[in-house]
């Protein structure tokens, strides 16, 4: 559990060989991206390395990302550790080993670094790198992979789109002229930004739609309008045939009305029923992370996450809202 400098986690990728880079559950196109983007750097410098998430990837990084140099993962079969023995594990934009989802049982003490943007997070590999100036994982790849020397129009495009998502499109109050700086020196380096932010903003499925429908139709306003909150249950994707993955547009969505301050989408997940996945957005003033840290979750001060255990949405809401009203009566 030791803490290493950005020379050391460049040397960390000259020195050895086998890589295994492990992505976050729910993954999003930063994990995905910078993941990617280290795959690619590793291999031009005549490496081996593996990819691995326990989920498959977003639809939004697919022109961007190839899913097929990812390591098949199922979580209903036996894990075939032994395809993995002896390579160095690496994780990206993974802040705390709750972070890996299904593959934490496999890796939470086998993982020999991790790298991450995360302000709170937990230090569970061997060594630890964190810079929480970044707004996103693959402004630290980045850096790595120019100092490694392999940066390439494929690799800048795949950190471009890792760092666009997690800026918003460069419009979050985690965009700092650094970010401006690194987004400028990938699209000198070949990354067709334009691609880039067409597949991340530009373009919705049928099924993003189909969520959006189902969003707005659930969403309330409390707290005199402070608090905008979407709560959808299994029965409710069912009947709109959409899924989880589908759902990732709806906590910024459910910050977008004028005069919200924090905006909430809780959403049952597929199971025993009983697992609420919470993901939340805030303005100036609220601090998601401390919320979602109520119930074991993490994340940055405007986005967080977290699962709230229940047996119907209804008691979820109620747990949820019980930690909510308090942090908003501070403020008012
Ligand atoms: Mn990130």
């Amino acid at each position: 559990m030791t803490n290493i400098s950005f020379d050391e986690v460049v040397s960390f990728f000259r020195e050895r060989d086998d890589f295994l880079i492990l992505c976050h559950t729910n993954p999003d196109e930063d994990t995905l991206g910078s993941a990617y983007a280290l795959y690619l750097a590793l291999e031009k410098l005549g490496k081996r390395a593996k990819l691995l998430c326990d989920m498959p990837i977003s639809r939004r990084s697919s022109s961007i990302v190839d899913q097929d140099v990812f390591e098949p993962f199922d979580a209903d079969l036996p894990f075939d550790g032994e395809a993995f023995k002896g390579c160095t594990v690496v994780s990206v934009d993974v802040a705390s080993s709750n972070m890996l989802g299904r593959l934490k049982k496999h890796f939470e003490t086998k993982t020999d670094l991790k790298i991450d943007h995360h302000a709170i997070g937990e230090d569970f590999a061997k060594y630890n790198f964190t810079d929480a100036d970044c707004g996103a994982c693959g402004m630290i790849l980045y850096r790595i992979i120019a100092s490694l020397g392999v940066m390439d129009e494929t690799i800048a495009s795949s950190l471009y789109m890792a760092i666009s998502a997690d800026t918003g499109g460069f419009r979050y109050s985690n965009t700092t002229a650094d970010t401006h700086r690194i987004a400028a020196a990938l699209l000198e380096a070949g990354a067709d930004g334009a691609a880039v932010n067409e597949a991340l903003f530009e373009t919705k499925s049928k099924s993003d739609f189909a969520a959006l429908q189902l969003g707005l139709s659930k969403m309330r306003y409390l707290c005199d309008g402070l608090v905008s909150l979407i709560s959808i249950s299994n029965a409710d994707k069912e009947a709109a045939g959409i899924d989880d993955r589908d759902l990732g547009e709806l906590p910024s969505i459910a910050r977008q009305p004028d005069g919200v301050l924090l905006g909430l989408v809780l959403k049952q997940t597929d199971g025993d029923g009983r697992r609420f996945k919470v993901s939340t957005r805030s303005r100036e003033g609220f601090d998601t992370a401390a919320l979602c840290a109520k119930f074991g979750g993490g994340g940055h001060v405007r986005a967080a996450g977290a699962t709230i255990f229940a047996d119907s949405i209804a008691e979820a809401e109620k747990k949820l809202l019980d930690a909510v009203y308090p942090m908003i009566g501070d403020l008012t």
